[in-house]
């Protein structure tokens, strides 16, 4: 229970992703995600698009990239600083270059940077990206203290060919060891780890850059690519790493969550491009976070 006379320092996010107006995902999922942890949830908007880009034709886009400076300066001269600064959906080269350029103009010594570097699923990038895209955005990678890509995004990231899963543990293990090498400084928590000796469960490996330790974090895998599960995953991942979470510990609670909000909207039978039931979800990850 709260004790509403306590004097409570609350952390604050800022969560720079696009606004896509219906479809379950970046600043839509992360505002009441981050917010469910008890933690302010700042918003950077990238870009506004009426959908995602992910199975939806004739989407509007507004690119918002000239505000971006303007918007950077103003917080700047409040003083204003983030605990944690988590990037996903980045329109164009010149976002990915602004927000390298200004993390550290927006943290203190214990902001966490959290990358997603949104790029690709299933082998393929989307819409909005070229191979010109992903060299960019390991260098954004390499200023962040945990990056979050899913396979797809990993192998771009190292510039290797995609493979289909499920996949060998030595196999997982290289990808990350060769990722870490590469990115030299940020922990990683790769999603869509699928393995061979146990195909019926799914989720994240992760690598702790203070440890060198690998690890696997697993659920019930479902059958099914539904859309916005990466935000909705990377959201519960820094709300629980605000709240005093080990990367551990913060990487069990996001899969846990994660996977219930699928297997939902899988029983529920909802068209996969329109998003996860994770609002349902919601009060299961406060318990998780040790809020209630
Ligand atoms: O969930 C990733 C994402 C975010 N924002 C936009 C997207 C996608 C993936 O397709 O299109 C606009």
């Amino acid at each position: 229970m709260l004790d509403y006379d306590k004097p409570i320092v609350q952390k604050r996010a800022l969560a720079v992703h696009d606004i896509s107006g219906v479809g379950k995902c970046s600043l839509t999922v992360a505002l009441p995600i981050i917010s469910a942890a008890s933690v302010e949830c700042s918003v950077l908007p990238t870009a506004v698009l009426s959908t995602h880009t992910g199975g939806f034709t004739g989407y509007t886009v507004r690119d918002l990239t000239e505000d971006i400076i303007p918007m950077v300066r103003h917080w700047q001269s409040l003083k204003v600083r983030f605990d944690a600064i988590y990037t996903g959906y980045l329109g164009s080269f010149s976002q990915v270059q602004l927000m390298k350029k200004m993390a550290a103009d927006l943290s203190n010594e214990n902001t966490i940077v959290l990358v997603d570097p949104v790029m690709g699923d299933n082998g393929r990038l989307y819409a909005a990206f070229n191979e010109a895209f992903p060299p960019e955005m390991l260098e954004l990678c390499r200023v962040a203290n945990i990056i979050k890509p899913n396979i797809t995004e990993a192998l771009f990231l190292l510039g290797e060919k995609y493979q289909e899963g499920p996949y060998s543990r030595e196999y997982l293990n290289e990808l990350l060891r060769r990722l870490a090498a590469l990115t030299e400084k940020p922990s990683i928590v790769l999603t869509g780890a699928w393995l061979k000796d146990d195909p019926s469960r799914l989720g994240a490996a992760t690598y702790d850059r203070s440890t060198e330790k690998i690890d696997y974090v697993l659920g019930p895998a479902v059958e099914g690519s539904y859309h916005g599960t990466g935000d909705v995953f990377g959201s519960a991942l820094v709300g629980a790493s605000l709240t005093d979470h080990s990367l551990a510990e913060a990487v069990r609670i996001a899969v846990d969550f994660t996977v219930r909000a699928i297997r939902l909207t899988k029983a529920a039978s909802t068209d996969i491009r329109y998003g996860v039931n994770f609002e349902a979800c919601l009060g299961s990850y406060i318990r998780d976070l040790g809020l209630c």
